[in-house]
């Protein structure tokens, strides 16, 4: 008996239909009048006591099989759903809507990926940093406002623990471990204690480069950058640099790019001036190649650093900096892109 069962249950298992009738026939043969399962229960008052309880069970289960088979097989023939509703399957199923980038990681991955056809590779590094990688290294006075608390987020407990102001001290961190030749871009997010408004705000991002190696010239970087405005706001924008100070660089720059809304012209955006401030840049100062472990009678090097979310603003014409961080999904749908 106990083989009949379970050639019956392999029988079940192994069931197939095309349509409603031969799913009735298969359970006439099972559990109609004459079905073997009812065949079996009716053999069942000749099973000796000290077998019933188990070929009761087995039987039992037979049976459940049978009846869980007929029913899922009738619900996808008869195209109803666990309810039994009728289901329409013609009917388009639901879109997984498909995630867009945010705006910050498109012009990040865009401008990665300008520096990486030039040779640049990627460093990325601690936002959680010491006072000697943002400040002491590149050459800032102990006295300098930026390493004022009203300026930087330090650990109360610890002031020499502190959040980066800027995505520098990743490059320092790569002269220490690397050598000359160097070529690196740093991007990262970065923290300063400021009031939030439409053009401020506390967290937001950089993205550094550096370049080391025998005779760098101040020629190469304003050539390296030239490339870089054409590649990202098109072959006819033009650059201009301007003199200006960091203490990590000497000489230092501003570079402007002639204006990506009105091409020069004047608008609101340049303020009537053609030009937009989007980088600053220089000679990387010897006390810094020092203080990183590089000679810097045998090296020079230049470095540039430039602020995300204002590349965003221009790039895709964003009025307001709180619209990156609110994650709101009618702003962020807007931005397509292969990158
Ligand atoms: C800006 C200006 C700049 C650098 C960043 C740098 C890094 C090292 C050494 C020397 Cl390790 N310089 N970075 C140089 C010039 C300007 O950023 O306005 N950033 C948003």
């Amino acid at each position: 008996m106990l083989e009949t069962i379970q050639q019956l249950l392999n029988e079940v298992e192994a069931f197939k239909a095309d349509n409603l009738q031969q799913v009735e026939e298969f359970r006439i043969k099972l559990l109609g009048k004459k079905g073997s399962i009812t065949q079996l229960f009716a053999e069942f008052k000749n099973v000796p006591v000290e077998q019933k309880k188990e070929i009761g069970q087995k039987i039992n289960v037979l049976k459940d099989a049978v009846q869980d088979k007929i029913s899922s097989i009738k619900e996808v023939l008869e195209n109803k759903d666990e309810e039994g509703e009728k289901v329409d399957i013609t009917r388009p199923g639901t879109q997984n809507e498909i995630g867009t980038r945010h705006p910050i990681s498109l012009v990040k991955n865009e401008m990665i990926s300008i520096f990486k056809k030039l040779g640049f590779s990627v460093a990325e590094g601690p936002e959680i940093e010491d006072d000697w990688h943002v400040f002491g290294a590149l050459n800032f006075p102990p006295e300098h406002p930026a390493r004022d608390m009203q300026d930087t987020f330090f650990i109360e407990k610890n002031p020499d623990i502190l959040l980066r102001t800027h995505t520098s001290s990743i490059q320092v961190r790569t002269m220490q471990t690397q050598k000359p030749p160097i070529r690196v871009v740093c991007p990262g997010r970065v923290f300063r204690n400021e009031a939030i408004s439409a053009r401020a705000h506390c967290i937001f991002h950089q993205i550094e480069g550096l370049y080391i190696d025998e005779n760098v010239s101040f020629a190469d970087l304003k050539q390296t950058l030239l490339y870089f405005a054409k590649e990202l706001f098109g072959e006819n924008v033009k650059i201009r640099l301007r003199p200006s100070y960091f203490p990590f660089t000497e000489p230092s720059a501003e570079m402007d790019v002639s204006c990506t809304i009105c091409g020069g012209k004047g608008c609101n955006v340049c303020k009537h001036t053609g030009w937009l401030e989007i980088m600053g840049c220089g000679m990387v100062d010897p006390n810094v190649l020092e203080a990183c472990g590089i000679d810097s009678k045998k090296y020079s090097g230049y470095a540039f650093g430039m602020g995300l979310e204002r590349i965003a603003m221009l790039k895709y014409e964003i009025r307001d900096l709180r619209l990156y961080f609110e994650n709101d999904v009618r702003f962020l749908k807007q931005f397509k892109s292969a990158l």
